[in-house]
């Protein structure tokens, strides 16, 4: 039987909100892992060994990182494959990358400081809150370059109203949600859920698009705890790879994979498989036995170790 789907996940990170939303949309039934929003995470860090970023879905002993893979994991369960960016358009995949990386950096820099931390002290110790700061700062130097706050609002501004002169149908795309909805909606549901800045009511077509978005809800989900869900690793075995995925020259090499964009942190281990979207890495974990963590070929470089 198939291993039901564990999300390393926290409230207020949009990336998660968007795999969130697509488990509500796609109607499949998940575990909620709530981890921290900063390293140490101590249910995640020994099964993926290094990559840092959040969300990761467990599947029994095999962890899929990047929501972008994600996603194409919700696809297939749910027999939906309008979902999977592998199906999204050219367009539609240009559209998502700007939301996810430039909307995305403009949004987050127009969350008011005092409602940021207001919302972080809701979650974290002051320590903690310190911690989230300064490591957040370090990324925030990685990805936004010296473009100021008042440009990045003008610019957002300008995306917005661009965006909802685009909206047509129910969706951006047509009658069904697909890829770009949903990496368009978690800058949004940040900027207004989480920094109170509500959408501007002129813009009545996203208004409309988003409220629809947001009725998918986040699908029947429980929680797990950290321990359960390493038990449930140690007792996995690793999905099986195809043939077909295993005929690469660095397959059965030691490789590390590492995100290009920000938070770069590389994950060490023997290539067991490659295919047109992923890198398959099987670690050896020790306590939790053989686990494979699976990485987007897509913004993530490989380098060989031996
Ligand atoms: N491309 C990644 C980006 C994920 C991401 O940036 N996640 C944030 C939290 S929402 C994060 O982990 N930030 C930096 C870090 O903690 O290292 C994805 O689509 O999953």
């Amino acid at each position: 039987m198939a291993s039901s789907l564990i999300l390393h996940h926290y409230q207020l990170s949009p990336f998660s909100e968007k795999i969130r939303l697509m488990l509500g949309a796609a109607n499949l039934p998940w575990q909620s892992l709530l981890v921290s929003p900063l390293p140490p995470r101590p249910a995640t860090d020994p099964l993926t060994g290094g990559y840092r970023r959040i969300p990761v879905a467990q599947f029994g002993a095999d962890l899929v990182c990047d929501s972008q893979l994600i996603t194409e994991e919700i696809s297939q369960m749910s027999a939906k494959e309008y979902l999977a960016p592998s199906n999204a358009s050219q367009e539609a995949l240009e559209l998502a990358t700007f939301a996810e990386s430039t909307l995305f950096f403009d949004a987050a820099s127009l969350v008011p400081p005092r409602q940021a931390l207001t919302e972080l002290r809701r979650h974290l110790s002051l320590f903690d809150t310190a911690r989230f700061i300064w490591d957040r700062l370090g990324i925030a130097r990685e990805t936004r370059g010296n473009l100021s706050v008042a440009e990045g609002a003008k610019r957002f501004r300008n995306s917005l109203a661009k965006l909802d002169e685009q909206i047509q149908g129910e969706f951006l795309f047509g009658d069904q949600p697909g890829h770009a909805d949903f990496a368009l909606y978690h800058p949004l549901w940040f900027l207004s859920q989480v920094g109170a800045v509500p959408l501007s009511p002129k813009l009545t077509r996203l208004n409309a698009w988003y409220s629809r978005m947001n009725q998918f809800g986040h699908g029947p989900h429980s929680p797990i705890s950290a321990k359960d869900a390493l038990a449930v690793a140690a007792a996995s075995q690793p999905r099986g790879v195809l043939p077909e995925f295993r005929d690469h020259p660095d397959v059965g090499h030691e490789v590390v994979i590492a995100p290009t964009d920000y938070a770069k942190v590389g994950t060490r281990g023997h290539l067991a498989g490659v295919s047109e979207q992923r890198w398959i890495l099987r670690r050896d974990t020790g306590r939790f036995g053989t686990v494979h963590v699976h990485f987007p070929r897509r913004g993530y470089r490989i380098r060989r170790k031996d």
